[in-house]
């Protein structure tokens, strides 16, 4: 790939059109972080920039150590592990150790001392709150989507017990346990007050899984509901997944009109040993997300696949289903080599419709470097797309630049929801 500042040289217009995709605000729709009230729910320093799952699972390959070992030390010990392995006995050109040192950098902290106990002082100096808008700032995130589970034991009672809401923080219902762990989640259920025990009649079961939703729906204010399901998922289909897809959740989402989000081709567990950083990519079957977008043209789908082969399928699909809006490039897909081939296949095949990117932090320090990264590459897409079609003679103005950045940094995304 070629640099921003080789490429901006190329045609006039050029360094307009990366000031506007630096500088527009982005609606980050999808993401692990939390609103301030989630207390320890919500990640962010120097030491969990470090033992994010992304670098475990690159530590691990250099080290030599039985995983229980590894997972019964401190975060801080495990953090110091990661630190040497990947930064200091190797240089940290990964996309993912980069991005701890892009962060740094953009909070003005001086990375090549290679100072540990100096970046923790600092940190140590921050407050939560402050550092929310710190991060959200240097990332032109205007608004987060979380990721919220009722069925987190440590999410659950902060929503039971209710708080004064940050409206920078929306909510997406995530309801994995539900699609993909029937069996240990109806008891679940059932322990709350909603009648699935095995004696109810099946209707009656999914008219209560519809009421569970409906419940925490409203308690959040659940803008989505979002599943991430394996490679192997087929759809339409006998199993209890496919059977609560089509008669509790599909009714759900249109009676609220909500979309749903289906995030294909995450294999689950792959080396159990690395727990998080443990899971692998497969390649999806995108007719059972075809069937689903042909047969409830009334529901409308959030699609990210993980696997690099189906996105050309996923794009072709967003073509024929204007009930599909396609989103990022998620977890092993964000990196840079794959996230400028992918938007530039999704803007050669669907134009503006689609939303280039989230950031699926999971440390609200990396919203930082994510935006930093991506921003950069949407920037020299679109600074060639333009240009293409100033060879035709055709020219934008500055305001069509702003609305097609703004749509593709939620403009479009808040039009699928109908916001
Ligand atoms: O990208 C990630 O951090 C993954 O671990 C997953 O959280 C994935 O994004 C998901 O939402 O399932
Ligand atoms: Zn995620």
């Amino acid at each position: 790939m070629k640099t921003v500042l080789a490429e901006t040289s190329r045609v006039p217009f050029a360094r307009q059109v990366e000031q506007i995709v630096l500088s527009t605000p982005i609606v980050d729709i999808h993401t692990h972080l939390y609103d301030s009230a989630f207390q320890q729910l919500l990640l962010w320093g120097i030491d969990d920039l470090l033992v994010y799952h992304y670098l475990v699972a690159e530590s691990w390959r250099f080290l030599d150590l039985a995983p229980d070992k590894f997972w019964a030390m401190s975060k801080t010990a495990q953090a110091d592990l990661i630190w040497e392995t990947l930064f200091l006995q190797n240089s940290p050109v990964s996309e993912a150790c980069r991005g701890v040192l892009a962060t740094l950098h953009a909070f003005g902290l001086d990375v090549k001392k290679r100072d540990l106990t100096a970046l923790r002082k600092w940190f140590a100096g921050q407050t939560a709150a402050q550092h929310i808008t710190r991060c959200m700032e240097l990332a032109g995130v205007k608004r987060i989507y979380m990721t919220n589970s009722p069925f987190d034991d440590l999410e659950r009672p902060i929503w039971e017990k209710g708080f004064s809401r940050d409206d920078r923080f929306a909510a997406a219902l995530r309801i994995d346990p539900l699609l993909v762990f029937w069996p240990e989640t109806a008891p679940r259920l059932a322990r709350w007050g909603y009648r699935v025990e095995a004696e109810v009649p099946p209707q009656k079961t999914f008219d209560e899984v519809r009421r569970f939703l409906s419940d925490w729906t409203k308690k959040i204010k659940a803008h989505y509901l979002m599943v991430s399901l394996p490679p192997d998922f087929e759809f339409p289909g006998r199993n209890m997944t496919t059977q609560l897809i089509e008669k509790a959740v599909l009714p759900h989402c249109r009676e609220h009109s909500l979309p749903f989000a289906v995030m294909l081709g995450a294999k689950r567990a792959v080396n159990p040993h690395l727990k998080l950083a443990g899971d692998g990519v497969g390649l999806s079957n995108l007719t059972a997300l075809q069937n689903l977008c042909a047969a409830f043209p009334e529901n409308k789908f959030l699609t990210t696949v993980l696997a690099r082969e189906n996105q050309h399928e996923l794009c072709v699909l967003a073509r024929k289903f204007r009930n599909l809006h396609i989103f990022g490039c998620w977890w092993f897909t964000n990196v840079p080599y794959l996230i400028d081939e992918i938007t530039r296949l999704r803007i050669e095949l669907l134009g503006l419709s689609f939303t280039p990117q989230h950031s699926d932090a999971r440390v609200l320090d990396q919203i930082v470097y994510k935006w930093q990264h991506s921003r950069r590459i949407i920037a020299q897409v679109l600074v060639d797309k333009y240009s293409a079609l100033a060879q035709t003679g055709w020219q934008v103005t500055r305001d069509e630049i702003e609305r097609d950045v703004h749509a593709l940094f939620g403009g479009e995304f808040d039009r699928f929801l109908g916001r």
